[in-house]
């Protein structure tokens, strides 16, 4: 669960690991009208202001992935697939 309050994260970006095949489901919530883009992944999502958006992945190809939201430029974690 991320919380998005003006340009503030939290919790603080941290690194998730993901083990190949192994599925992750997260759930931004923003105070304001965002987009939720997961690099890699290729999802991007309209963040609706207080309205908790869970989206759920997939390991499937190692490396490491940024997750963040657009309006401002923020990076709420990194997804690490190994
Ligand atoms: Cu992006």
């Amino acid at each position: 669960m991320v919380t998005v309050t003006g340009n503030k994260v939290s919790p603080p970006p941290a690194t998730v690991d993901l083990a190949v095949g192994e599925k992750l489901t997260l759930t931004v919530t923003s105070d304001h009208a965002d987009q939720l883009h997961i690099h890699g992944f290729e999802i991007e999502k309209d963040l609706v202001a207080g309205e908790p958006l869970s989206v759920t992945v997939t390991g499937d190809q190692p490396g490491v992935y940024e997750v963040e939201t657009h309006h401002p430029e923020l990076r709420l974690l990194k997804i690490a697939v190994k």
